[in-house]
């Protein structure tokens, strides 16, 4: 009974530091004590985080040997690495709470871990890879720059090397748009046909409606989310329609107003019955995202089988 007491006493004590620590803004580092509740919720964030840069790189994947000239086709080589690059940082700081890599992959492969629902529509066209960068890319910005100040330390780091090379695919994305909007008008055409495909699966990129979200409050506790969802999604809603007028492009939301009294734009209904058929797995792609996933992971097992060879030799030699 004495040693129950004891158990409780202790676990509370790591509660109020742990609290204490949060409220005082510093950061959770790997070796810091933590609630499991907190390591669980950060494992499922991050490695979901990891699982959307790398299946990302399949519908722009989809235009590297079609891009339209040798210097839209490197830039959007060098952008479909730094993908890559995204999914290793967090991969990485997933692993320092505790999980393996392996372990994550086996999660995605068998439908436990989720990765963003907006990588389950196609690349039907050369604009669509232009929208991915400005839409797509311009949304997992705002969400991620505020969470360069989410409190797990060694996400918050990767955050800031991302957002760094995001910004950069963003403006690519949108040069790409610009460029065809003083086009043909069946270029034009082509850039306003990908901005009325793209639009809403990208607004569903930040999530339900706060009052659906389940998540949402221990993360807000927590402070690994800085903002909600729908305070993303209108940041991301007021500064994009403006960069859409600038370039001739119309929003296809006939609801859309400015709301002088707000400050924001006012927004038709999302179709959250889409949102949660692709994030259940019924979206245009999910299957062939996870198909090529699962086959391209088998067919590099040697690679991995390598390096772990080298590795133990290594050690051997020391
Ligand atoms: N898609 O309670 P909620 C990139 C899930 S990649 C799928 O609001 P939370 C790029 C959610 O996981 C950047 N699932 O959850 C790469 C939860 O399910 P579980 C991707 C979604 O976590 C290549 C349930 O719905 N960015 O930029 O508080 C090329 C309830 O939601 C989605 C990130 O991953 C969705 N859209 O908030 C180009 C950002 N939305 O896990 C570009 C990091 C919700 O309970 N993640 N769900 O089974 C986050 O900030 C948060 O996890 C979310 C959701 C805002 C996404």
């Amino acid at each position: 009974m004495e040693l129950v007491e004891k158990t409780d006493q202790a676990q509370a004590e790591l509660l109020k530091n742990f609290e204490e620590k949060i409220n005082r803004g510093d950061a959770i580092e790997p070796k810091d004590k933590m609630p499991d509740a907190y390591r669980k919720h950060l494992i499922r964030q991050i490695s979901q985080h990891a699982h959307s840069e790398v299946i990302g790189m399949q519908p722009e994947g989809n235009w590297i040997t079609r891009a339209p000239s040798l210097r839209a086709k490197q830039i959007l080589l060098a952008k479909i690495q730094d993908e890559g690059g995204h999914g290793l940082y967090l991969y990485s700081a997933a692993e320092t709470l505790g999980i393996s890599r392996d372990e994550m992959i086996q999660l995605l492969h068998s439908g436990k871990a989720k990765y963003s629902s907006i990588f389950n529509y196609p690349t039907l066209t050369w604009a669509d890879i232009g929208a991915v960068g400005w839409l797509v890319d311009g949304a997992a910005i705002v969400n991620q720059v505020s969470l360069q100040r989410t409190s797990y330390g060694p996400y918050s780091r990767a955050m800031v090397r991302i957002c760094k090379e995001e910004s950069f695919h963003q403006r690519q994305g949108y040069e790409i748009m610009a460029k065809m909007m003083q086009g043909t008008k069946e270029q034009r055409e082509m850039a306003q046909d990908a901005m009325n495909r793209l639009w809403w699966p990208s607004l569903m990129m930040f999530g339900p409606h706060d009052s659906e979200s389940p998540r949402t409050s221990d993360a807000m506790k927590w402070r690994i989310k800085r903002h909600s969802n729908d305070e993303l999604r209108q940041k991301f809603i007021d500064k994009t329609v403006q960069q859409a007028e600038v370039i001739g492009l119309t929003v296809p939301d006939k609801d859309l107003k400015w709301n002088e009294a707000k400050g924001h734009y006012d927004h038709g209904p999302i179709d959250w019955d889409e949102f949660y058929r692709v994030v259940n797995g019924n979206g245009p792609c999910n299957k062939q995202r996870m198909d090529h996933h699962i086959r391209v992971h088998n067919e590099g097992a040697w690679v991995r089988e390598a390096a772990e060879a080298y590795r133990k030799k290594k050690e051997n030699l020391n």
